[in-house]
């Protein structure tokens, strides 16, 4: 729900009408007007009620009122967003961790999937570790993403407090070269599942919650064909020129096709 308020400049005291006409085209919207007659700066009209399936199709469809309410050319005549709450968390044993999960931030701010980040240890801080896992899907977490390196007991011991889907990051952090994390991470016992991705894969780790949460939102699904698409072609195209220069040049073209 956004309300809206009357203009602050008082020459246009209809112009929240323009705001309540808009929303009228987007779908799931509602709009209610109290029937104030002109407004008065920052006084409340009425508000605008939007639903959809899922946050993130509510937020992407209510995302044009905002910025138009929001666009420097018109006064406000909405209060400022909310940041969204967060419906994915990142987690991690250590701040020397944070560098491996800049591509999961990266790949999430893609989606447009808001997301949390934050240090929970499951040895240094253990009763952090149990209250984060007890409280994270009633804060509305929908996906868990941990990660941890050398004794990586993080992600398995989340998993074991709370039921929401853990995927484990193993971290290239000590001597063993991360083998020593994909090992905690993996071989998990039965009954406690924790999805794992590759040693410091933490875009495959990102993709993996794009998926379980496009399960239930179409808006992502959407995204993620996008997405697959984008791909495809960045692939086939590499292909292509890989065959044009072995065509048209006099040398092999994987020789060409270094030296571009
Ligand atoms: C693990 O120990 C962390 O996840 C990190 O990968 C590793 C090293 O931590 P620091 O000593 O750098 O804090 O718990």
């Amino acid at each position: 729900m956004v309300n809206i308020l009357g203009s602050p400049n008082p020459d246009t005291p209809w112009a929240h009408l323009d705001l309540a006409r808009s929303a009228l085209s987007i779908p799931g919207a509602t709009v209610h007007l109290y029937g104030k007659g002109p407004g008065r700066p920052g006084r409340k009209m009425g508000h605008i009620t939007i639903i959809g399936g899922c946050m993130s199709q509510v937020e992407s469809n209510a995302l044009p009122l905002i910025t138009s309410a929001f666009d420097s050319r018109t006064p406000p005549i909405l209060k400022p967003p909310a940041r969204p709450a967060p419906i994915v968390s990142i987690i991690m044993g250590s701040d020397s961790d944070l560098p491996v999960l800049l591509p999961a931030c990266h790949t999430l701010q893609k989606f447009s999937i808001p997301f949390e980040c934050t240090i929970v240890s499951a040895h240094r801080t253990p009763s952090r570790m149990v209250s984060f896992s007890h409280a994270a899907s009633s804060r509305g977490i929908r996906v868990i993403i941990a990660a941890a390196g050398g004794a990586a007991h993080l992600p398995g011991m989340v998993a074991s407090e709370t039921i929401l889907p853990v995927i484990g990051v193993p971290v290239r952090a000590t001597q063993l070269a991360g083998v020593d994390s994909i090992l905690s991470i993996v071989q998990m016992p039965r009954g406690i599942p924790v999805a794992t991705v590759g040693i410091n894969n933490a875009t495959n780790a990102a993709l993996l919650a794009v998926r379980i949460l496009a399960g239930t939102d179409v808006t992502l699904q959407n995204r993620y064909d996008g997405f697959v698409k984008q791909m495809e072609e960045e692939v086939l195209d590499k292909a292509g020129k890989l065959e044009t220069y072995s065509e048209q040049q006099g040398k092999e073209g994987w020789e060409v096709y270094l030296e571009k």
